[in-house]
């Protein structure tokens, strides 16, 4: 991807003298292209990050999500090995809540940790067990330090528009400032472990500088429904809404606003249910169990479920604000 607006303020490009930070082509789809990355970088750390990340799409695209998610986990791991890197690279390997599903019949109930079973429900999910698996039987086969972070939901103002919990901040920031009129969901009673990607991404690193390799569920251990994000998004906007109806016919609506700049209409109509937002088996509950975490590395989460969408919901006000003033 060229889109580099993420990273342009660290990026120094490769004509500089000794860069710190240099962009290689990649893709997790081709092996040599992969070897040879890592035979010129011949790296400390590897992150694997790369993925088809969303789920709803994994079922639009169940091949090409196998390929990156699954075999170019097992691209970087005998790449690794083939070069005779076994020693020298650590691999951290981005595995996923979605690896449980959330299953009721699961026997830990919606609150998972390191030894609960796993029950994928998406062509995500399935193809992340195989990264899971493949990434521990390398650490037992060949004695690499290679390691599974198991994710919950972890978000920022940089997350992907098409993720709820973005979706969602910034569909509140374009109704509050009138650009747009209402938002439109899928299952709003779908309960998630949402903590923020700066804490996550610290416990990332914290893993690969850990004594010995291991697997590690990230998580905050609270649960919170999509609806009660919707809910708190507004309210950081002093708007609050009531929920009216059942099912499709579900709706929300204004009901009162404590903040002169964002006043909207009483009873104004901002949520609508959109059935194209269901997934074909969906993921109910996850809540993870971080208590190895905390009691081996040292690991507390910094912020709350509050302090997150406070975060998301002013970054895109800020970011529409900007864009409006510029056009
Ligand atoms: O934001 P989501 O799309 O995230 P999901 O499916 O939990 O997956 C994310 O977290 C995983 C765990 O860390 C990652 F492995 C994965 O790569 C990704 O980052 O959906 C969250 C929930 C779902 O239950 C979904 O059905 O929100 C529900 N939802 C309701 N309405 C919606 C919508 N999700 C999306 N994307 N869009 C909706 O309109």
């Amino acid at each position: 991807s060229l889109n580099t607006q993420r990273i342009d303020h660290i990026y120094e490009s490769p004509q500089i003298k000794n860069p710190k930070f240099i962009l290689h082509y990649g893709d997790l789809t081709d092996s040599m292209n992969i070897t040879k990355i890592i035979q010129q970088c011949k790296p400390d750390e590897i992150y694997n990050l790369g993925a088809m990340s969303h789920v709803k799409v994994s079922f639009d695209t169940p091949e090409y999500t196998a390929q990156v998610n699954a075999l170019g986990t097992l691209r970087i791991l005998e790449a690794v090995k083939l070069l005779g890197l076994e020693k020298k690279t650590k691999i951290y390997q981005a595995s996923t809540s979605e690896l449980y599903g959330g299953m009721s019949e699961n026997k830990n109930k919606g609150c998972y940790n390191e030894s609960s079973e796993f029950y994928p429900r998406s062509p995500y999910g399935v193809a992340k067990l195989y990264g899971f698996w493949i990434t521990k039987n390398y650490r037992e086969a060949y004695n690499m330090f290679v390691c599974n972070g198991i994710l919950f939901n972890h978000e920022s103002s940089r997350r992907g528009e098409t993720f709820v919990t973005r979706k969602i901040t910034r569909a509140v920031a374009q109704i509050a400032l009138g650009i747009k009129d209402k938002i439109y969901l899928g299952n709003l009673d779908a309960k998630r472990d949402w903590g923020h990607a700066k804490d996550y991404v610290r416990m990332m690193w914290m893993i690969l500088q850990s004594e010995h390799a291991d697997d590690w569920v990230i998580a905050t251990g609270v649960g919170k429904t999509v609806r009660d994000f919707l809910v708190n998004a507004f309210l950081v906007l002093g708007i609050h809404i009531k929920f009216e109806g059942s099912g499709l016919d579900e709706k929300a609506y204004v009901t009162h606003c404590t903040k002169d700049e964002y006043k909207l209409e009483i009873g104004k109509e901002v949520l609508s249910i959109d059935p194209n937002y269901f997934r074909p088996s969906e993921v109910d509950t996850l809540i993870g169990d971080p208590t190895k975490a905390k009691e081996k590395l040292g690991w507390f989460p910094k912020y709350s479920f509050e302090s997150l969408i406070k975060e998301m919901v002013i970054s895109d006000v800020k970011l529409f604000k900007d864009h409006y003033r510029a056009v």
